[in-house]
């Protein structure tokens, strides 16, 4: 059989041959029908039974693997994609560097392999659920479909994590796929394991900044995990990667847009105020950029962490394409240096690499991050206008690792509390903020008109026009 390509006439489209493994293919379609319960209550609200233009993977291959098409999002085909295998693969990095690849989860490591794709696996649906009540207020038809093709392929992601859960996990693997359609995002019961996957997505601007810096740690993980020593694991990630570049694409040009359209109500003149006319200012985009970017660092963990020391000895999670690197893929002689508080006072300290993987992914996190901010400059410096945005120091509004007790400004000072609280509205989004932002949002439905909040993109979707009916509702009005 044809790995590259994806078969569509199984329930469950995919290219693992699920057709040969009966039990396997049984259990996972027991549990789809959980998972469209799950989309129809906890997906985007309304919009259902309306058509969408969305992309569908129709062959893993680089060249065009996408088929665009007016689906029903439940009629979405959910499937099953992995990149081909490549023979004779190698462990790249860790201590069993050079040794085959596995195919199978080695035993010792079965518990904390479970671990990773299971926190990988939670954070697909919470992103679903935060982003539940956005199409409400999309600003054009353009962004409706953006939202929804995300959305949609958050939820393929799940079925990826899934299929690796049932397939390799037995009985507790098929447990924690139950599990994963259980917690909610920001339920306080039983919340979604990682921090950020419990805020809420209020608003659009709010939407672009987590597909700008949370999806982008999504980039980051998965690159780490494309490295594994577990095949399958590298495979589904590498595919889940292609996906992922629109995530960003819609997060980094969203942002964009709007401070493109704030910039032309500006007209060149720095002190102008674009709130009689309806813009978001520039200082309050950099608010909400301090709040979303110092959340999603905190997806990385700990700075000193043994847990992500095991991940790589154990050459199940690598560095940010590892194989490509010119380092020592084994990691054992270098240190990194990571400044800690000590006494009331940041110190220097060097940490050994293996223990610091955490804070090397978040380096080349923050790395790719500049470069969209360089991009929102330039917008800026077109429009003759003085402002710049910047990232805050990594120190800052940090809630996990080593700077989680202690207060830091933007600039990465140490700061006292009282200080720092006293100045907290200057530099993270207020409720005031949001509920200004909060009024702006109106739902935009007409072809080719945008809320003026926001630029028109440059182009459409798929060489399709800018005006195109990227939404077809079906029959009933929506305003
Ligand atoms: N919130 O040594 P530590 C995506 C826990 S995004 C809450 O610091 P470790 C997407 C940690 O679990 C990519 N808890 O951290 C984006 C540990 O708990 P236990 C998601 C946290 O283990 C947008 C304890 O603190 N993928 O795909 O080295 C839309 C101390 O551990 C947090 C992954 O994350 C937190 N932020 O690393 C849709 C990949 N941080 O064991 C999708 C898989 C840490 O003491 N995950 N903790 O109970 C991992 O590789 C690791 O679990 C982490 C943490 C990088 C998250
Ligand atoms: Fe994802
Ligand atoms: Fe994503």
């Amino acid at each position: 059989m044809d790995i590259s390509n994806i078969d569509y006439s199984e329930r469950i489209p995919n290219n693992v041959d699920l057709r040969s493994d009966r039990r396997l293919q049984r259990a996972l379609e027991r549990w789809q029908p959980n998972y469209l319960d799950w989309w129809r209550s906890m997906g985007p609200e309304g919009f259902q039974e309306d058509h969408v233009y969305l992309r569908t993977a129709i062959s893993v291959d680089a060249k065009g693997w996408a088929h665009f098409d007016f689906v029903k999002m439940p009629d979405y085909r959910w499937g099953i994609f992995l990149t081909p295998s490549e023979n004779d693969r190698k462990i790249a990095f860790g201590d069993h560097l050079g040794r085959d690849a596995w195919d199978q989860v080695p035993g010792e490591y079965r518990n904390l392999l479970r671990r990773i794709i299971v926190t990988q696996a939670d954070t697909e649906p919470a992103s679903v659920e935060q982003q539940r009540l956005l199409g409400q207020t999309a600003p054009s038809l353009y962004d409706l479909r953006n939202l929804f093709q995300v959305n949609v392929e958050e939820g393929r992601h799940l079925w990826a994590m899934v299929y690796l859960l049932h397939r390799y996990f037995g009985r507790e693997g098929r447990e924690e796929a139950e599990e994963l359609l259980e917690r909610q995002a920001g339920n306080p019961d039983k919340p979604r394991i990682l921090n950020v996957f419990n805020e809420p997505i209020e608003d659009w601007l709010s939407f672009f900044c987590f597909a700008m810096f949370t999806d982008r740690d999504g980039k980051f993980q998965l690159g780490a995990l494309a490295e594994s020593g577990f095949s399958p694991l590298a495979r589904t990630t590498r595919f889940m990667l292609t996906e992922e570049a629109h995530h960003l694409f819609v997060g980094q040009t969203g942002v964009e847009r709007v401070i493109r359209r704030t910039a032309e109500m500006m007209n060149g003149d720095d002190d102008a105020n674009v709130r009689p006319l309806g813009g978001i200012p520039l200082d309050l985009i950099q608010r909400y950029i301090n709040r979303w970017f110092s959340l999603s660092l905190d997806l990385f963990g700990s700075e000193v962490s043994s847990n992500a020391a095991t991940f790589f000895a154990q050459s199940l999670k690598g560095r940010f394409d590892e194989t490509r690197r010119h380092e020592d893929h084994r990691a054992l002689d270098e240190g990194l240096i990571i400044p800690v508080v000590r006494g009331g006072k940041l110190v220097n300290e060097e940490i050994p690499l293996r223990k610091a993987m955490n804070e090397s992914l978040r380096d080349s996190y923050i790395a790719d991050c500049e470069k969209a901010l360089v991009r929102w400059n330039r917008e800026l410096k077109k429009a003759k206008l003085t402002y710049r945005f910047t990232l805050p120091n990594r120190r800052f509004h940090r809630h996990q690792g080593e700077y989680a007790d202690h207060y830091f400004s933007p600039e990465g000072d140490l700061m006292d509390e009282m200080d720092w609280r006293a100045r907290e509205d200057e530099w993270l989004a207020t409720s005031d903020d949001r509920a200004y932002v909060a009024s702006l949002m109106e739902c935009v439905i007409e072809p080719g008109r945008f809320a003026n909040w926001i630029a028109p993109p440059k182009r459409g979707i798929n060489n399709q026009a800018i005006d195109h009916a990227y939404v077809k509702f079906s029959g009933y009005d929506r305003r």
